[in-house]
């Protein structure tokens, strides 16, 4: 296909709740949405990329500044463009890998539309519904970690990931144990943790944690595989993932028991699918980890999380649990679980009035003739 233009929107998305962790705190979502018009159509895609380049170097104003003045035109080059085709289109530009996933996205969207398939069916979904987690940020009190916690599991959600980082890890995480029983509990530390904090985190085994989230920074694997032979709880590894040539090396080095699969972390669904291949051929668990993102991203998560290696719950959560009103339908719990769309493209339509209502600028970037 031959795009004729390329919308970038930015929204302004209250969250119901501040969401609190050691990257910062969020109160409302900056939300990036690319929209690319094409002559049979439109598809929509969404930059994750938060206000601060504070989880990985992506924030986004400067995920918005390289796709005007780098990833955009260079889509809007191409002559004959295809879903297939746009890493390669964007290859000479190094890294954004969020920023050239709402591009990649917004064409699988538009591209599977005018062929009436889904997205989760051109990627491989196995299942038409997946289990819903959710991700609890950190908390002034214990007592008020409980609470939150509580009104989830009433909710119906069958998993729990807790933020941790030194000073808030064991006592929250005892608590919870004693509070809820067995429920199914992980941890994330965000890399917070230092390679000489083994011993600290080694009192965690007493919880039978189903995983430890990064403990430490991105490009520590060999402290990772390190930590892997001292901790009984298996380690899984979100920012060190890169793609999927980096899941097999962390995988093979013995730092990744598990994987956090993020789309927006790997430069697209495509190559998340790589992810993917890659540790079901190592026998490697993985989930789908989530941005706080609005339905449009939460529907592409959902459909990439309904392949058959996502084993466990992602931190895919209703959209209730970020915002009051979403720019799609609304994702909601049904016992659990999310229903993944079957409709063509992402199966969701944005919603007009709602995404106009939030929107707090415009650009419209259009193709030479
Ligand atoms: O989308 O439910 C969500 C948030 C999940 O904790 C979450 N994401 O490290 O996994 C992670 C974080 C990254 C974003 S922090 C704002
Ligand atoms: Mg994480």
């Amino acid at each position: 296909m031959k795009l004729t233009g390329i919308e970038l929107r930015r929204l302004r998305l209250p969250l119901v709740a501040p969401f609190r962790t050691r990257l910062g705190q969020t109160s409302v979502r900056d939300a990036l949405l690319v929209r690319i018009i094409t002559p049979d159509g439109e598809g929509w895609g969404e930059c994750t990329a938060m206000a601060q380049p504070t989880y990985t170097s992506e924030y986004v104003d400067g995920a918005h500044h390289v796709l005007r003045h780098h990833l955009v035109p260079r889509l809007l080059a191409q002559p004959d463009l295809t879903a297939e085709g746009v890493a390669l289109a964007l290859a000479a530009v190094q890294g954004h890998p969020m920023a050239k996933c709402a591009l990649e996205m917004a064409v699988l969207d538009a591209e599977l539309r005018t062929t009436g398939t889904s997205l989760a069916h051109h990627l491989g979904a196995v299942r038409d519904k997946v289990e819903a987690g959710v991700a609890v940020g950190l908390a002034a009190s214990v007592p008020e970690l409980l609470d939150t916690v509580g009104r989830y599991l009433d909710a119906g959600y069958r998993r729990v990931k807790l933020k941790v980082q030194p000073g808030w890890d064991v006592e929250p995480v005892e608590a919870v144990r004693q509070r809820f029983g067995d429920v199914a509990l992980h941890v994330d530390a965000n890399g917070a943790y230092r390679p000489g904090d083994t011993a600290q985190l080694r009192r965690l085994d007493a919880f039978a944690l189903t995983m430890l989230e990064q403990p430490f920074a991105a490009d520590e694997l060999a402290a990772h595989a390190d930590l892997a032979k001292e901790l009984q709880t298996p380690i899984c590894l979100d920012e060190s993932i890169t793609s999927a040539a980096s899941a097999a090396f962390a995988i093979a080095s013995g730092a990744a028991a598990i994987v956090n699969i993020k789309a927006p972390r790997v430069g697209g669904y495509l190559e998340a699918r790589r992810v993917h291949d890659v540790c079901a051929r190592a026998g490697i668990p993985v989930w789908c980890g989530g941005m706080l993102e609005t339905g449009l991203g939460r529907a592409a998560n959902v459909a990439l999380a309904a392949l058959p290696g996502f084993t466990l719950a992602g931190d895919l959560s209703a959209s209730d649990r970020y915002y009051t009103t979403d720019v799609t339908p609304p994702f909601v719990l049904h016992d659990g679980r999310l229903r993944v769309p079957g409709g063509p493209g992402l199966g969701v339509d944005v919603i007009g009035e709602v995404v106009e209502s939030f929107t707090t600028s415009v650009e419209h970037v259009v193709a030479d003739r």
